[in-house]
């Protein structure tokens, strides 16, 4: 941590099609393997009702928590290769996704630009995103919004439901 660009950050995972569990564990490794990504822990996986969007099915979400000396739009670029790497397509806002990666929180940066928005504009009002958050980390804390534990507390977790998968920070630990 001597390198003083070296930020924690916090990304969202979401899955409605396919394997979920898989595509989620997936997902965790291939942001382990980013150069400039370390993944520091992963949050208990939730069940969730879907928010908006098309009538489909319910979605499984996590929260990772990375360590990055990668640039706010580097971070996206790279959370969207790893939505590519497990078919992601774009078809309808809100709609179903094999994998959805959204940046949540980069340390205390607040920036707004035409491709990325952070703190992530919807992640205090959504359930299934503060559950795991506060899990992984119950310190953490939404610039211009606070306590992510203390917003899950306001939210609530209807729609939300714990799960029995379990994802580990590194799969091919080693190889
Ligand atoms: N973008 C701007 N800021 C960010 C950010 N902080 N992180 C831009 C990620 N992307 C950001 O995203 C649309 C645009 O947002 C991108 O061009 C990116 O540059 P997208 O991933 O292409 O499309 P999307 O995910 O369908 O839209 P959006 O608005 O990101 O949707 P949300 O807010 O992510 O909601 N219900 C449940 N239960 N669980 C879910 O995971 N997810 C959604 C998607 C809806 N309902 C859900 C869930
Ligand atoms: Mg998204």
């Amino acid at each position: 941590m001597d390198d003083p660009e070296v930020t924690c950050a916090a990304l969202a995972l979401g899955s409605n099609l396919g394997d979920r569990a898989a595509i989620l564990q997936g997902a965790v490794s291939a942001l382990g393997r980013t150069p400039g990504i370390e993944v520091l822990a992963v949050s208990r996986v939730v069940e969730t009702d879907p928010v908006g969007g098309p009538e489909q099915d319910c979605y499984l979400n996590a929260v990772v928590l990375v360590r990055t000396n990668l640039a706010p739009l580097q971070l996206l670029d790279a959370a969207r290769a790893v939505e590519q790497e497990f078919g992601r397509v774009r078809e309808v806002r809100w709609g179903p996704r094999t994998l959805d990666v959204d940046v949540l929180a980069i340390g205390d940066v607040v920036l707004e630009t035409e491709r990325l928005t952070v703190p992530h504009p919807r992640a205090h009002e959504r359930g299934f995103v503060l559950v795991p958050w506060a899990d992984v980390d119950p310190l953490a804390w939404i610039p211009g919004h606070g306590s992510v534990t203390e917003l899950r507390d306001l939210v609530g977790a209807d729609g939300v439901r714990d799960s029995d998968i379990v994802l580990v920070t590194a799969v091919d630990g080693g190889r």
